[in-house]
């Protein structure tokens, strides 16, 4: 199936969008997909204004209503799911399970966000007031600027949208250029389910709501800069992230950072080895080790580490790498030249502070412009430099441990605080391993590996990583602002602290 059936099963006419400032490229093969056009700073500052009409509109639709357009939306992406999951395998290389899994983030999320658009609840609180009542209320916030990684070209938007949505605020979306056409495809899906819940509920859309700026780092600036963008929900590298936190902060605005990871495991000596296997080698190896959420550090006890390292190197030499549209798949490429290179000046660097590689070489499948590679494990003697940073490929390094502080030590002992987990059938390992004094992520695991995660939790980490948190549980409150009502229901004045002030 090519680029262009795709494109027709979604309905999506890509003439409005033609040009020739970027080229799509597919990491499959290195074929060109399309050429677009790109917005200039005017056209997204245009596209920020018709989102902030729209806001003052939106802001009054019951949340409910909201959750409608939401639902429908859902729905939309059920009947598309098999197509937009196969242009993200095309667009950004993804396996085709992790390409319908993406997709089925996006269901999950706006199924979450239905049932939220009656959940926005605030508190009511005690007054020290006699004939006072005091309560919290939360009301919409302003456009909502989305920045997106190539590495989950549409679940991420989805994530902040269907929240940002319900929460009554519009979006404007800048994708990776990486993979602008599954962001088209969204943008397209979308408006089919504007077109859709219109029929039950005529003129509530406001137009703009939702809208798609292409481009390049001009774009996320001009997001970051406008004062009608009251929150940047920004994911990718650290360097992005810290750029945009200071254009937010010279104006004090808010965002949503998720940014760097380098998570880790530790496999203490009453382990599982059959689920560590397992475990390592989806978090490790699955999407080329392009999650923010790979596993990227293996911190293994003494006594298991020569039962477990042999496993594990025959479970990376055997996965099958390849054409990610094959059903036997489980390695797809990496998105691009410089990923490639990247992983080996890694692996370079690894070896030279003593680091012992097996695997890592590219694998031919027979197209120049396409890089494949074989996981890379390397059994490292101390956390070097190399360790330390985020290599956005399969490497995975292993340490050794003796006592489980040593382990902590190791594990905390990065920048980056996104994902870890532990794999222990000791209760008290794995309790001290979430306590205060465990790991210092945002996402800690027991008996599962670090990538993953659910809709359901809140997702994101603390240090580099950004300390913001999108998706699951209250994460929606950044969406929103919140209003504290104090009302006097008496016929006197009392004031709090017994405060004396007549007049
Ligand atoms: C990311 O890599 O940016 O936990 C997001 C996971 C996915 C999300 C990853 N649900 O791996």
């Amino acid at each position: 199936m090519v680029v262009n059936d795709i494109l027709a099963a979604l309905n999506v006419d890509l003439s409005a969008w033609k040009g020739n400032a970027l080229t799509a490229r597919s990491p499959r093969d290195g074929a060109t997909l399309a050429t677009l056009a790109v917005d200039t700073v005017a056209d997204v500052e245009c596209k920020i204004d018709s989102a902030h009409a729209a806001f003052l509109k939106w802001r009054t639709v019951p949340a409910p209503v909201r959750g409608e357009l939401v639902r429908v939306f859902g729905n939309v992406l059920r009947e598309h799911k098999d197509a937009l999951g196969r242009l993200v395998t095309l667009e950004a290389g993804k396996i085709r399970s992790e390409g319908l899994g993406e997709v089925q983030e996006m269901i999950d999320i706006c199924d979450f966000a239905v049932g939220l658009s009656r959940q926005l609840y605030g508190l009511t609180i005690a007054s020290e007031r006699p004939g006072h009542r005091m309560m919290e209320t939360w009301h919409p916030l302003g456009v909502c600027g989305v920045i997106s990684a190539f590495n989950f070209p549409v679940a991420v938007w989805a994530w902040n949208a269907a929240l940002a949505f319900v929460c009554g605020d519009p979006v404007v979306w800048k994708p990776s250029e990486k993979t602008p056409l599954t962001a088209i495809a969204c943008q397209v899906l979308f408006e089919r389910a504007v077109a859709e819940f219109e029929k039950t509920h005529p003129g509530i859309v406001p137009a703009g709501l939702m809208q798609v700026s292409i481009g390049g780092r001009d774009v996320g600036e001009a997001l970051a800069r406008s004062h009608k963008v009251p929150l940047v929900s920004a994911t990718g590298s650290v360097r992005m992230g810290i750029e945009v936190a200071q254009t937010l902060s010279k104006r004090l605005a808010r965002s949503i950072l998720e940014l760097g990871g380098n998570n880790g495991m530790i496999v203490a000596p009453s382990a599982d080895l059959d689920l560590v296997v397992r475990a390592v080698t989806f978090s490790a190896v699955g999407t080329a080790g392009q999650r923010c959420t790979t596993l990227r550090r293996l911190i293994v006890h003494r006594s298991v580490v020569d039962t477990l390292l042999p496993r594990l190197e025959k479970a990376f030499a055997s996965v099958k790498v390849g054409d990610p549209l094959e059903a036997e798949t489980l390695v797809g490429p990496l998105i691009d030249r410089a990923s490639y290179d990247g992983m080996q000046k890694a692996l370079a660097d690894a070896r030279t502070d003593g680091g012992k590689v097996v695997g890592g070489e590219r694998v031919d499948v027979g197209h120049d412009e396409a890089y494949y590679v074989r996981p890379a494990i390397v059994r490292m003697p101390a956390q070097t430099a190399v360790v330390e940073r985020e290599t956005f490929a399969p490497i995975l390094y292993v340490l050794v441990y003796d006592t489980l502080d040593e382990a902590l030590a190791l594990h905390n002992g990065v920048p980056q605080g996104l994902s870890s987990s532990i794999f222990t059938n000791d209760v008290r390992e794995a309790e001290w391993f979430m306590s205060a004094a465990g790991s210092d992520c945002g996402i800690v695991n027991v008996n599962i590996g670090t990538s993953g995660a659910e809709i359901g939790g809140a997702f994101g980490g603390e240090k580099e990583t950004g300390g913001g948190r999108e998706s699951g549980s209250d994460s929606w409150k950044s969406y929103m602002r919140r209003a504290t009502n104090t009302i006097n229901y008496s016929r006197e004045l009392p004031l709090a602290q017994g405060v004396r002030f007549d007049v």
